[in-house]
């Protein structure tokens, strides 16, 4: 058996999400008459607590409509240096949108309203003017982390104040919610635009969703036909993703403890370095220098054992737990790791 921890991307649909979707009732949504996809984009704004939402094949395309709606041509787009807008969505920012990003770094991956009010540029003879503030909650490369609600609010106000727009790319945002024991909505509320996954920690095999106003995901909807994402009788993927959505993130606490474990255990193994404390959701980015190899090498001896885990730089490793790793799993992937670093130690 496999225990496959490169990413939350990686679930299987359950049998119940299987039945869903051979039973769905479907239509064309290009022409907006698919009732499963309706149902989805509807509960998604309720439970979003915003007034629409719009279906989408991936959070790529959730977050380049999303970068497209708050901005315009020849503007700079305020992110942190990690994201993934900026380096794992093949430059969507400059190539739909037109945008350039201005990177600034955070240890933690969260941006704070005084780093960013640094960065804002206004209209002048030299300057690019700031468009937007694009943030990513969970963040995915600085591990999982979570914005405190405190710094979105200082966040929305601040660049409101000035006349700036918020999208949160809320890939994970279900799990920063559970993390932090409060409704999605009241992230959401924090930002403008937020782009979601169904096809991540919520189990659906494929699906995003972007939330805004309806005037918004009217445009959206123009956006993401122009993107190749028009796509018919979609409502047998979206019936998977209304069991992701309206059952699943019940049981995000699972893999966050999942998380914690292994994040322990893996600090008790000598040459990894990973500081427990901070794994806050279901990712953890650990270094490997100190076992004397370097994470592919690390990674394709783990495959030999049946764990898949990849590297994310010259040093650290990330791993990612999900619905389809149990306790039992985690802890097995562990001990692997440990025999790994002993066998190179040896
Ligand atoms: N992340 C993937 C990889 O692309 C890195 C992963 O395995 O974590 N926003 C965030 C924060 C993401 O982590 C991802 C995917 C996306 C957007 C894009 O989603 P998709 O893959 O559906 O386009």
């Amino acid at each position: 058996m496999i225990t496959d921890l490169r990413s939350d991307t990686v679930t299987k649909p359950t049998p119940a999400m299987r039945r869903a979707m051979a039973e769905a009732e479907v239509g064309d949504d290009v022409y907006g008459e698919d009732p499963t996809v309706n149902r989805l984009e509807r509960r998604a704004a309720e439970i979003l607590g915003k007034e629409a939402a719009l279906f989408v094949p991936t959070g790529t395309m959730a977050n380049t409509i999303g970068v497209k709606l708050n901005t315009s041509h020849g503007q700079e787009v305020i992110c942190e240096s990690r994201c993934h807008v900026l380096n794992y969505e093949l430059s969507m920012m400059a190539w739909f949108s037109g945008c350039l990003a201005r990177p600034v770094f955070a240890g933690d991956g969260i941006l704070r309203w005084e780093q960013i009010r640094r960065e804002i540029r206004p209209l002048g003879p030299h300057w690019a003017p700031t468009g937007l503030i694009e943030i990513e909650n969970t963040h995915n490369m600085a591990g999982g982390t979570v914005y405190p609600l405190e710094t979105l609010r200082e966040i929305r106000e601040g660049a409101h104040g000035l006349g700036l727009k918020v999208h949160m790319d809320g890939a994970r945002v279900f799990n920063a919610a559970e993390y932090l024991n409060v409704p999605v909505s009241r992230i959401a509320a924090e930002a403008d635009t937020v782009s979601f996954c169904l096809s991540k920690g919520l189990g659906a095999p494929v699906g995003s969703l972007i939330v805004g106003t309806a005037g918004q995901m009217e445009r959206g909807r123009l956006y993401r036909k122009r993107l190749g994402g028009g796509m018919r009788q979609a409502g047998v993927l979206a019936a998977a993703g209304l069991i992701a959505l309206e059952e699943h993130p019940a049981r995000l606490a699972a893999d966050h403890l999942h998380a914690r474990l292994l994040a322990e255990a893996l600090a008790r193994i000598p040459g990894i370095q990973v500081d427990p404390a901070k794994v806050q959701t279901n990712i953890v980015i650990f270094d490997v220098s100190g076992t004397g190899l370097a994470p592919a090498e690390f990674s394709r001896k783990l495959k030999e054992r049946g764990v898949l885990m990849n590297g994310i730089s010259a040093t650290q490793m990330r791993l990612v737990t999900h619905s389809d790793v149990d306790r039992g799993m985690a802890e097995q992937a562990a001990a692997v790791v440990a025999e790994v670093a002993a066998a190179v130690a040896a």
